[in-house]
């Protein structure tokens, strides 16, 4: 990466989400989520913890913002809690929104600019009790809190995104059984699908009701998916539709692919879309989040076996795809992450070019990361080498992606901290500052230094 390639407007962040960092979640009036209940029923407590401590950032967060401020972050990318605010989507806790309130107002202070994002899974677990995502009435819900976050934030905080990864909250959580609420009905996890875009769509209404000059978006976790050969082209099609473009065309276009209600029609719900559901779901948006950490190479051909470790969770999952019988996801001469996930810079190039062709809106990169097995030095400094090389590849895919034409604006690293990550619990560690779990120190890694001197260089 040389220093000046990124214009001088483009923004630098960095990006967490509450439930993976903020701990107290018995605190102060906050009821579970379904990822408390998902880290504690049939002994499947991931990884020894419940979340409930993980980072201590709301105890922490005047140190993380100082943090922030100190490595030179133009914003910080953060998500609210829904059952902090709304504890069972009942009455307002003003606790719970305080803590929010005061973040802001950290923030604002050090000249960080907050992007808040309204739903990143923890859905309050009353709300699963009456179906979850898989009952339209949760989207109805999902309005209503969005109203009340915008009630306490919104004469302080511009960015507003409705929703994180639909397609996690939605594929990995009902259909595939490897994320909170562990379901795994075909079904309920296409209602998952449209339901959660119509929450964001009856969100964007009602804020931008609210207050029109607001700048509204949604993030979606996008890849690129290749034919492993020739042959291979349909069932890159079939997976595409079921990762990209399944919410890309709804929610920019106002309509379903028809090669993806044709692949889905055996797991559709009847009756699912409703009169002006589309016309809700395309509200227009302000920007597109991409989260993009590598693509995949699919085909017809079986797969060698990888050697990939499977998440240490004792529940039983399958695909989230839900129409994928006869489709092998291949490994690459690439090298990988601590996740076992394919370094693909590339990728990120022809993913926001694609988007910039197909979908014109403009772009920020959400997130973009890699967790990898750090060591702590006997300086006491992780010199995470893997990582650097990782985000100066990507910072380059991005301007690649500028010098061809596409409207990206920013680009925020995941994550600020080590955190939970999800069904890994603790074991895979993304942060460009390290956190000790036992004392829960914060320590820069190399990567935050390299990556605040490429923001400094960049002005
Ligand atoms: O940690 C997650 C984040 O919550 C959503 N996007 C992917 C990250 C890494 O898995």
């Amino acid at each position: 990466m040389t220093e000046s390639r990124l214009p001088s407007s483009f923004l630098f962040g960095a990006a967490t989400a509450a439930f993976q960092i903020e701990g107290a979640n018995h605190e102060d009036g906050r009821t579970d989520s379904i990822w408390d209940v998902f880290c504690r029923v049939d002994g499947a407590v991931i990884n020894g913890d419940d979340g409930s401590v993980a980072c201590d950032h709301y105890h922490r967060y005047p140190q993380d913002v100082a943090l922030m401020k100190s490595l030179g972050l133009d914003a910080y990318r953060f998500s609210v809690s829904w059952p902090r605010v709304r504890p069972g989507h009942g009455a307002v806790n003003a606790t719970g929104v305080a803590f929010y309130d005061s973040l802001v107002d950290e923030l604002l202070g050090a000249g960080i600019d907050p992007w808040l994002t309204l739903y990143h899974w923890d859905l309050p677990q009353e709300l699963e009790d009456a179906g979850g995502w898989a009952n339209r009435d949760t989207a109805y819900r999902f309005a209503e809190y969005a109203l009340t976050v915008h009630e306490a934030l919104g004469d302080r905080v511009q960015r507003w995104t409705t929703l994180n990864e639909p397609w996690c909250a939605a594929f990995l959580g009902y259909a595939a059984g490897a994320h909170a609420p562990g379901r795994q009905e075909p079904e309920a996890a296409v209602a998952a699908a449209h339901h959660l875009m119509l929450g964001h769509g009856l969100a964007v209404e009602a804020l931008r009701s609210a207050d029109p000059s607001l700048q509204l978006g949604i993030t979606l976790n996008l890849s690129v998916i290749d034919p492993l050969g020739p042959g291979d082209e349909d069932v890159a099609r079939l997976i595409d539709g079921q990762h990209n473009r399944i919410f890309l065309d709804p929610i920019l276009r106002g309509s379903y692919p028809q090669d993806v209600l044709d692949d889905l029609i055996h797991v559709w719900p009847a009756g699912l879309v409703r009169e002006g559901d589309l016309a809700t779901i395309s509200a227009p948006i302000d920007f597109l989040g991409v989260n993009y950490y590598h693509g995949e190479a699919v085909s017809l051909q079986p797969a060698a076996p990888r050697e990939a470790s499977e998440a240490p969770t004792t529940r039983p999952t399958s695909t989230p795809f839900v129409v994928s019988d006869g489709v092998f996801f291949h490994s690459r001469n690439l090298a990988r992450t601590a996740m076992d996930w394919e370094v693909q810079p590339e990728g990120l190039t022809r993913l926001l070019t694609r988007l910039h062709e197909e979908y014109p809106v403009p772009l920020y990169v959400t997130e973009n990361g890699a967790a990898y097995d750090d060591v702590v030095s006997e300086d006491g400094a992780v010199h995470d080498e893997n990582r650097i090389d990782f985000l100066e590849k990507h910072l380059d895919a991005v301007a690649d992606a500028i010098d061809q034409g596409a409207d990206v604006r920013g680009y925020f690293y995941w994550s600020l901290l080590d955190n939970f990550e999800w069904a890994w619990g603790y074991a895979k560690r993304f942060g460009i500052v390290r956190v000790d779990y036992d004392t829960l120190e914060r320590t820069p890694k190399d990567s935050a230094l390299r990556y605040a001197q490429l923001i400094a260089a960049s002005r």
